[in-house]
């Protein structure tokens, strides 16, 4: 494929014709030495959880139909299906694990430089699940809040704390299915039991623990990581802030945030703030030390602290080939390892942060609760002596950002639309907002960059459909124009009256990836507020370009949540009928919802806007 296939944005292409020049290898040149794939795994046809195997199972053909165990290809691909997800479901979790733990070190006051950030949410969030705050000063409510949700993490609940916020038709649905999530650890830890060889054996049982999985994740690890991020690093508030690889400085110190926890990312912005660290910059020749994010740790400090985003999933390489870049710091996931190499090429320094997640060739300086505060200092100065062996020959940055808003919480929403979600109950009441769509998730190369998540939100807002976007589809978002009041121009006529009255943009940006809890409370909102189930909302989910686990278990557990779910491309279950049908048809029985897969996006926005005009039917809109 040519440069121009690749991507339509002048910052990826300019990186991508200088990644050639300089002879540096990306993701795009590794799939295409890659393709094609093996079609027994592309299919989930292949099996190596034992060592009978590994296996081939081959459906239809003459031989080699069941694996040495016995197991045919349904099994096969359910019980990989099932494993992909767990994976993505314990990945958020244990995400939102790691801010249990910081809310915990808080309330005890072993986390020098953490504190809480919003107390009137902790008080919130204590009342909701039943904790009497009176007389417990804020540390007191940390640590009794935290004590609560490690609960939910274990076995000892017959339900999380938090599917509360769910319809009580909702909560029937998956009790009924066997798919109410009791723990979060727990359904990961029974989804690798019930798919060792020998346990369960019916595929339809495991794609129903799949389903529970993710709900646990959905309505437990991510929605506790998106509550305690808030409580920790303040609910976000409605900001313009700037996105693309432009938002790079020529003079200054560039360190880019990366990954997912604001628990590192949050710590390096204020080392990074620092006026000691700004003037230790200036001392080398810096105008002072920049900080931008990439990926979904990008998004949450977008959110809350106006910190540009130098871009999105397939950006993370092309963004160190500018030559600018003094430090990549890394959280976990999504974080390419061959960033190691590329940074390798340049003056940059790759500093991994968690020991979970560890990255051979870079620097680790390991980040604690108690040690965070002193590490990004340590970091920061780095970054700083990186800048002084910066080849300004080798510099290109070769944008001007564009403007986006971000902020839109559910309380920053509530509070913009006059304090309850009544003005756009009316919207979609009288037609004036036909329904609301969540564009979520990643960027896949086997598709042409951020091209099918544009081309679906263009479509959609012109069709009077609200936009809520998270992870890395706000990158896409954001330099397509759909961010700002501007963006409305393309817009309906009846959804830009909507939002012009409330000064809003046609596309919201509700968070990270985890941050999609935000849009399943707001469906449990506006589901009880109109007396109704998730599933009789006008309502969808997409994940265009997904890649990850981690999108596999959203669009699982917005399915099971009642949401229709549009992916462009399938995951790996083609070669079972069995569980390709339960994904595309069968769910609809169980959860009211089913996934969608279409790669155009004007196909996937009219599949889209056909069920939400059949949800307003039935709900006589
Ligand atoms: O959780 S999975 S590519 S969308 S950064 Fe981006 Fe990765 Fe997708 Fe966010 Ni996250």
């Amino acid at each position: 494929r040519t440069i121009e296939e690749l991507s339509p944005w002048e910052d990826a292409r300019r990186m991508l014709a200088k990644a050639k020049d300089e002879g540096i290898a990306t993701v795009w040149d590794r799939l295409a030495e890659q393709t094609p794939h093996c079609t027994f795994c592309d299919q989930g046809l292949t099996c190596n959880k034992c060592v009978m195997g590994p296996c081939r199972v081959n459906p239809k053909g003459p031989k080699r139909q069941l694996g040495v165990c016995g197991a045919d290809g349904d099994l096969t691909v359910a019980r990989n299906f099932g494993r992909f997800v767990a994976a993505g479901a314990a990945s958020h979790s244990d995400h939102g694990r790691d801010l249990l733990e910081a809310l915990e070190s808080v309330g005890q006051g072993t986390a020098p430089g953490y504190a809480v950030r919003d107390a009137d949410k902790l008080v919130r969030l204590c009342a909701e699940v039943g904790i009497e705050t009176k007389g417990l000063d804020a540390p007191d409510q940390a640590k009794a809040l935290a004590e609560h949700f490690f609960e939910d993490f274990g076995t000892r609940r017959p339900a999380l704390s938090l599917l509360s916020r769910a319809p009580k038709k909702r909560r029937e649905i998956w009790d009924a299915a066997r798919s109410t999530p009791r723990g979060i650890d727990r359904e990961c830890v029974e989804m690798l039991h019930r798919t060792h060889m020998g346990v369960d054996c019916d595929p339809v049982s495991i794609c129903l623990h799949a389903a529970r999985t993710a709900l646990a994740d959905g309505w437990g690890g991510s929605m506790i990581g998106t509550e305690l991020s808030d409580i920790l690093f303040g609910t976000p508030r409605p900001a313009t802030v700037e996105a693309n690889l432009g938002v790079l400085r020529a003079d200054s110190v560039n360190i880019l945030v990366h990954g997912h926890s604001p628990v590192v990312s949050e710590m390096i912005l204020a080392a990074a703030r620092d006026p000691e660290m700004v003037a230790k910059a200036k001392a080398v020749g810096a105008a002072g030390i920049n900080v931008a994010g990439l990926c979904c740790t990008g998004n949450e400090v977008l959110m809350r602290q106006g910190v540009p985003l130098a871009g999105n999933h397939l950006m993370t390489e092309l963004a160190l080939v500018t030559g600018a870049v003094e430090m990549v710091v890394a959280d976990y996931q999504c974080v390419m390892p061959s960033l190691v190499q590329i940074a390798s090429c340049y003056h940059t320094r790759f500093v991994s942060t968690s020991e979970k997640a560890r990255f051979p060739g870079g620097t680790h300086l390991e980040f604690t609760l108690e040690n965070a505060r002193d590490k990004a200092h340590e970091a920061v100065e780095l970054a700083i002596e990186a800048f002084t062996r910066r080849d300004a020959g080798r510099v290109d940055i070769p944008s001007v950002p564009v403007s986006l808003r971000t902020g839109y919480s559910n309380e920053a929403v509530l509070e913009a639309l006059g304090g309850s979600a009544e003005p756009l109950l009316a919207a979609i009441k009288i037609g004036l907002v036909r329904g609301v769509v969540g564009i979520v998730g990643c960027n896949n190369p086997k598709l042409p960059h951020d091209g099918i998540l544009t081309g679906l939100a263009k479509e959609l807002i012109r069709q009077d459909i609200l936009v809520v976007v998270t992870g890395c589809a706000t990158v896409a978002m954001g330099k397509a124009g759909l961010m700002t009041t501007e963006g409305l121009e393309q817009a309906g006529v009846g959804l830009a009256e909507f939002c012009s009255r409330f000064d809003l943009p046609p596309v919201l940006h509700v968070g990270s990836c985890v941050d999609n809890s935000r849009i399943l409370a707001l469906c449990g909102l506006l589901a009880d507020a109109l007396g109704v189930d998730i599933a009789d909302l006008p309502v969808a989910a997409s994940a265009p370009e997904w890649y990850s686990e981690k999108a596999a278990a959203i669009g699982l557990y917005a399915v099971a949540s009642g949401i229709m779910t549009h992916l462009g491309l399938p995951p790996n279950i083609l070669g079972s009928e069995l569980v390709t049908g339960l994904a595309l048809e069968g769910l609809e029985d169980v959860f009211g919802a089913t996934f969608v897969v279409e790669p155009d996006p004007v196909k996937a926005a009219e599949a889209i806007s056909r069920r939400i005009t059949a949800k307003r039917l039935a709900l006589g809109l």
